[in-house]
């Protein structure tokens, strides 16, 4: 094997080739320490070496709030939010946290492709680092009939749409969710229609409230939420906030989203949340909130209806409920 010496602020050759353009040049001044402490580990794989290494996008956070998104509730502890979570790439439990972090969150390629002008492939640093962050406080609400509420940062999604200029024959955007087994135990499950996939119309991808999460808490968001790219959709159920992003896909079909496909007397497409729609085994009337452990109504869009209830009109005969 060829051996290099380098000094500190180098960077290792592989590092610096256009798969590692996701190093961008705060981040990698900021992580220069990083890469000479890691470069010195012996017998480690240069790959693991590279998602060892501090996030490069650290340095943005935390980013300015805007105040148009207020919430009737206390923000739910982060300690609490962290070990409560839905990920069933890493288990079908709320305790997988521990799992989830065998994710490598770097390298990490966002593809956008489909019926767009010109299909792409972007780093998620090169991507976070273009977009305009900042923190919303937002209700979540989970089908399971369980809530949270988070300070994320990210950006709208239509901030991405905008980028990926979809032709105008394009009426949805599918997203979908890595892929990789050797990392996501539970995608050894195989009848799961893995990768994750949810989908929405272009008119609800375009509305403000249609959130890509990159940051929580003034830090960038953890693996078991959903690390690097993650969607909030926060009048929807749950479900539909897919996490750790890796393709937008745009399309003029409606596309067939995990729960769906899995169980579609259950889970459709639109998903809205409505406290007088049950779910075929549940009331939709209430929920509790992770962090208080209080049961409190459930609001119809979850307290979102002047933001998105227009998106519906004319859509009644649809099954915009669950
Ligand atoms: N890729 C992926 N995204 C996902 C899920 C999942 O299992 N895999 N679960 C969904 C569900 S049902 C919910 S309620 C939220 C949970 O987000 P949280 O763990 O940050 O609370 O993530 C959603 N996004
Ligand atoms: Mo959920």
């Amino acid at each position: 094997m060829h051996i290099t010496r380098r000094r500190g602020w180098e960077l290792p050759e592989a590092l610096a080739t256009p798969e590692a353009v996701f190093l961008s040049r705060r981040a990698l001044l900021a992580g220069a320490a990083g890469i000479a402490a890691l470069a010195a580990v012996p017998g480690r794989g240069l790959a693991q070496r590279v998602a060892d290494l501090p996030d490069p996008t650290r340095d943005l956070y935390p980013v300015r709030r805007n105040e148009a998104f207020t919430l009737d509730r206390p923000v739910t502890d982060e300690a609490i939010n962290n070990a409560y979570n839905n990920f069933y790439e890493f288990g079908s439990s709320k305790t997988v946290a521990r799992a989830a972090q065998a994710l490598r969150v770097r390298p990490w390629t966002v593809k956008i492709d489909g019926m767009v002008e010109t299909p792409m492939e972007l780093g998620i640093d090169d991507l976070v680092r273009r977009m305009p962050l900042e923190e919303r406080l937002y209700r979540h609400r989970c089908v399971e009939a369980w809530s949270m509420a988070i300070p994320w940062s990210g950006f709208p999604l239509a901030k991405l749409v905008a980028l990926a200029r979809p032709l105008s024959s394009a009426t949805h955007v599918e997203m979908q969710t890595f892929l990789d087994s050797t990392v996501a135990s539970g995608q050894r499950q195989t009848w799961y229609p893995w990768p994750y996939t949810e989908g929405l119309t272009l008119a609800e991808a375009t509305n403000d409230l249609a959130f890509l999460v990159t940051g929580a808490y003034g830090k960038p968001v953890s693996k078991q939420m959903g690390a690097p790219l993650r969607l909030a959709v926060p009048w929807k159920y749950g479900f539909k906030s897919i996490k750790s992003i890796v393709r937008f896909h745009f399309t003029d079909k409606r596309p067939k989203s995990f729960w769906e496909a899995l169980q579609p007397a259950e889970y459709g497409f639109w998903a809205n949340v409505n406290p007088k729609v049950p779910h075929p085994r549940w009331s939709q009337e209430s929920e509790e909130d992770i962090g208080t452990k209080e049961r409190r109504p459930t609001l119809l869009f979850n307290g979102y209806g002047e933001h998105v209830a227009h998106l519906y009109k004319g859509l009644e005969k649809e099954r915009l409920w669950a």
